[in-house]
C-alpha cells in the first residue's frame, strides 16, 4: 500500500500503482472528469503515470493553470505528429507550451507556407478523431541517441543531458517525442486547437545556427474559450501600433536603416511636435529649466558616471579619433551632472530641475525589439533634479504628480506602480549599502505616506539607485515602463557635485532621474494602441479635412475656409485630388480624421460648414465662427 498526503494534509491508502486519475476517480467521478494531471512531490504526472512511492500530491483540474499548459504541451506533440505525418522528413526543435498557448520550431525539410497550417490543421483533427493514447516510457541516453538517430535537433538536447539519467519519451500512434511531460491522457482531449502563425527561429536562438520554422497555436478546454480567445487575438490585432503605424503613416522601421530605428513621417512627427510644445509648457510651470546636450560623449564621461562598469552591455561599441574614445550615450545624466558643475551653487539655488528631451541610443538585444515599443535609439522626455537632502520627498512627489497629471492628460491607463529595489546578489548595482538602504526607506515612506499602492520588485533598479516606474499594459498584454521616478545618491558623489549650505560648508546633492511620459518612441505605440489611432483632436496629425463636393463650384469657398482654419491654428488639409467625392469621405473615415467637413451650395450659399466628426453619423451644419471656436475649445481642454 502506499499512504498519499492530499494538500489539505489528510492522508489515505492506495494500492502501489495508483494513477492520478485513479486517486481522482476514488474521491468523485465529477473529479475525475475534471483532472488533467498532477503533482507528485512537485513532479508533473500524466494521469495514467503509476505512482510508485508514498508521496504528496495535487490533483490538477481543467481549472487550473498549469492545466493550460499540460494541454498546449500536448497540442504541440499533437502538432508535431501532423507535420511528420505531411512532411515525412521533418525534424524538430522545441515545442514548449507558452503563456497563451504553444509553439514547436520545425526543420519540415521544405518551407512551410502560411497555406499549410490549415493542412496541418486538418491532419491534427484527423489525429484527435483517431483517440491515440498518449503514453510515457522510459530509457536510458543511448537507447534515446538511437530512437532520434535521424533527428540531430533532439540528438543535439539528448548529448546535453547528464550521463545517467533517465530519459522520457511520449508516443502516440506512430509518432514518439522526447519529452519530459506531463500530458494530457489522449489525443482526443486536444479537440479545441487553432495555429495562428508562421515565423523564422534560429535554433537555440542563435543567429549563427540554421534557422527552423516556428508555427505557433493555441489550445483550450472548450470551444467557447477557444473562441473567446480568438476574437481576443482579432481585437489586440486591430490595436496593434505597428499595423496602426503604418495605415496612419505615424513611423518607419526598416531592415536597411537599421533594427530598432524608427524613422518618424509627417503624421507621426506632427504628434511628436504637438506633445513636445506639450511637455515644455507643463515642465516650465512646475519650475524646471530646460537645457541642450549632445548625443556624442567621451567614453571617460561614462567611466566616471559608472555606465562603463555597471550599464555597458546596453552601449554601443565605442569610437576612436585622435586617441579620443567615444560613445553613443545611453543615457543624459552624465551630461546634465556637468551642467550642474558648470557654476557655484548655493543652498537657495535649489532645488534646480534641469529638462532635457534627449535623443539616446542602447544596445537592445534584436529578439527584444518591438515595433516602437522597444527601440535601440529613442528620444526621451527626461529630467534630472538637484535637490537638498531635506528636500528629497516634496521633489520625488512632486515630480511624480507631474507625471500623473501628463497621464491624465493623454487619457492614458495606468497598470500598475512598480518600486524596483536593487537585488544584492546581482553585480549590476554599486554597492554602498548605506546609500541604498536610505534610498529605498525614503521611497517607500513616500508612497506609503500618500497612500500610493505598488508593487515591489527585487533586482529591477538602475545600477544607480531604486525607481518608482509607471507600469502600463499593451494591446498584445506585455506590461511596459511608461514613467519613472529614481533616487541617486550616487552619481553626485562621482561627479564629486557640491553646493555650499547655509553653514557656509559644502555639502552633497542629491539627484532625482525622471522620465516623464517615456520617450517619444515607446509613448506613441501605448498612444496608437489606447486610440486604436483615433488621436483626440488635440493629438491628432490633421484635425480637419476640408473637401468640395465640386473642384469647379465649391473650391474657392474650401480654400477659404482652410485658409482661416489654419490661421487659427487647427491643423487642416484640403482635399483638391481629383478623386470621387466618396473616395475621399472614406479616406478621412479610414485615417481617422477627427473633423469632416464637406463643402457643397448649401455651405457656400449661407457661409457655413457643415461638418461630421469621426465615429459619429450626424452631420451638423453651424456658422463658420462656432466651428472653429468648438474646435479651439475641445483642444484646449484636451478633450477625449
Ligand atoms: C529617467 N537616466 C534615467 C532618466 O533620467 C533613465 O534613462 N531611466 S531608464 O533607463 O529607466 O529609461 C527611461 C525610460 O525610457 C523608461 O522608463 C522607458 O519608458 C523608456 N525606455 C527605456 N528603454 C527603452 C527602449 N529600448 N525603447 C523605448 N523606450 C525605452
Ligand atoms: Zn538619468
Amino acid at each position: 500500500m502506499l499512504k498519499i498526503t492530499f494538500p489539505d494534509g489528510s492522508i489515505k491508502e492506495f494500492d502501489k500503482g495508483i494513477t492520478i486519475e485513479g486517486i481522482a476517480g476514488a474521491i468523485s467521478s465529477s473529479l475525475k472528469k475534471i483532472s488533467v494531471a498532477g503533482y507528485v512531490n512537485d513532479e508533473l504526472y500524466d494521469l495514467n503515470r503509476p505512482i510508485l512511492n508514498d508521496a504528496s500530491i495535487k490533483i490538477i483540474t481543467n481549472k487550473d493553470e498549469e492545466a493550460f499548459e499540460v494541454l498546449n504541451h500536448s497540442a504541440a506533440h499533437l502538432m508535431a505528429q501532423a507535420v511528420k505525418r505531411l512532411f515525412k522528413d521533418a525534424k524538430f526543435g522545441v515545442g514548449p507550451a507558452i503563456r497563451e498557448g504553444f509553439y514547436y520550431d520545425i526543420d519540415a525539410g521544405v518551407q512551410l507556407k502560411e497555406e499549410d497550417l490549415k493542412k496541418i490543421e486538418k491532419e491534427m483533427q484527423r489525429i484527435v478523431n483517431q483517440n491515440e493514447l498518449i503514453s510515457r516510457s522510459e530509457l536510458s541516453k543511448e537507447a534515446a541517441l538511437e530512437l532520434f538517430k535521424h533527428d540531430e535537433y533532439k540528438q543535439e538536447l539528448i548529448n546535453e543531458l547528464p550521463e545517467n539519467e533517465i530519459i522520457s519519451v511520449y508516443k502516440q500512434g506512430e509518432f514518439t517525442d522526447l519529452c519530459r511531460g506531463g500530458h494530457i491522457g489522449s489525443t482526443k482531449n486536444v479537440k479545441h486547437f487553432k495555429l495562428l502563425s508562421l515565423a523564422g527561429a534560429y535554433w537555440r536562438g542563435d543567429s549563427n545556427n540554421k534557422q527552423l520554422q516556428r508555427i505557433y497555436g493555441t489550445a483550450w478546454f472548450t470551444k467557447e474559450a477557444l473562441a473567446t480567445h480568438l476574437n481576443i487575438l482579432e481585437e489586440r490585432k486591430e490595436r496593434d501600433h505597428r499595423k496602426l503605424g503604418k495605415e496612419l503613416r505615424i513611423f518607419e522601421l526598416n531592415n536597411d536603416a537599421g533594427q530598432g530605428l524608427a524613422m518618424w513621417l509627417p503624421h507621426g512627427y506632427t504628434v511628436r511636435k504637438v506633445l513636445e510644445d506639450y511637455v515644455y509648457k507643463l515642465e516650465k510651470k512646475a519650475g524646471y529649466l530646460h537645457v541642450s546636450t549632445p548625443a556624442l560623449g567621451t567614453k571617460r564621461l561614462y567611466e566616471i558616471s559608472g555606465h562603463w562598469s555597471h550599464y555597458r552591455d546596453n552601449m554601443f561599441p565605442v569610437m576612436e579619433r585622435d586617441g579620443e574614445t567615444f560613445v553613443l550615450r545611453p543615457m543624459s545624466c552624465p551630461h546634465h551632472m556637468i551642467v550642474y558643475k558648470s557654476d557655484l551653487r548655493s543652498y537657495r539655488d535649489l532645488p534646480i530641475r534641469y529638462a532635457e528631451i534627449v535623443t539616446q541610443h542602447r544596445y537592445e538585444a534584436s529578439g527584444s525589439l518591438s515595433g516602437l515599443e522597444r527601440v535601440r535609439a529613442m528620444t526621451l522626455t527626461d529630467a534630472h533634479l538637484f535637490v537638498r537632502e531635506d528636500q528629497i520627498k516634496k521633489e520625488v512627489l512632486d515630480a511624480y504628480n507631474l507625471i500623473i497629471e501628463a497621464i491624465n492628460d493623454l487619457g492614458l491607463e495606468i497598470d500598475y506602480i512598480e518600486l524596483a529595489l536593487r537585488d544584492k546578489e546581482k553585480g549590476k548595482f554599486h554597492d554602498n549599502d548605506e546609500l541604498w538602504n536610505l534610498a529605498e526607506r525614503l521611497l517607500k515612506e513616500l508612497l506609503d505616506e500618500n497612500n500610493i499602492e505598488y508593487k515591489e520588485m527585487t533586482g529591477e533598479a538602475a545600477f544607480y539607485g531604486p525607481k518608482i516606474d509607471i507600469q502600463v499594459r499593451t494591446a498584445m498584454g506585455h506590461v511596459i515602463t511608461m514613467s519613472t521616478v529614481q533616487l541617486d545618491f550616487l552619481l553626485p558623489e562621482r561627479f564629486d557635485l557640491t553646493y555650499i549650505g547655509s553653514d557656509g560648508e559644502k555639502h552633497r546633492p542629491v539627484v532625482i532621474h525622471r522620465g516623464l511620459i517615456s520617450t517619444w518612441e515607446r509613448l506613441m505605440s501605448i498612444l496608437l494602441e489606447q486610440y486604436k489611432g483615433a488621436f483626440p483632436t488635440w493629438l491628432a496629425p490633421v484635425q480637419l479635412k476640408v473637401i468640395p463636393v465640386s473642384l469647379d463650384v465649391h473650391q474657392t469657398y474650401a480654400k477659404k475656409l482652410n485658409d482661416l482654419f489654419i490661421d487659427n491654428d487647427l491643423r487642416s488639409e484640403l482635399d483638391l485630388r481629383e478623386e470621387k467625392l466618396g473616395y475621399k469621405i472614406r479616406e478621412a473615415q479610414t485615417k481617422k480624421v477627427p473633423y469632416q467637413l464637406v463643402v457643397g451650395d448649401n455651405e457656400v450659399e449661407n457661409n457655413q460648414v457643415t461638418y461630421r466628426k469621426y465615429g459619429e453619423q450626424a452631420q451638423v451644419t453651424v456658422d463658420i465662427e462656432d466651428f472653429i471656436s468648438m474646435v479651439r475649445k475641445e483642444i484646449i481642454n484636451k478633450s477625449r
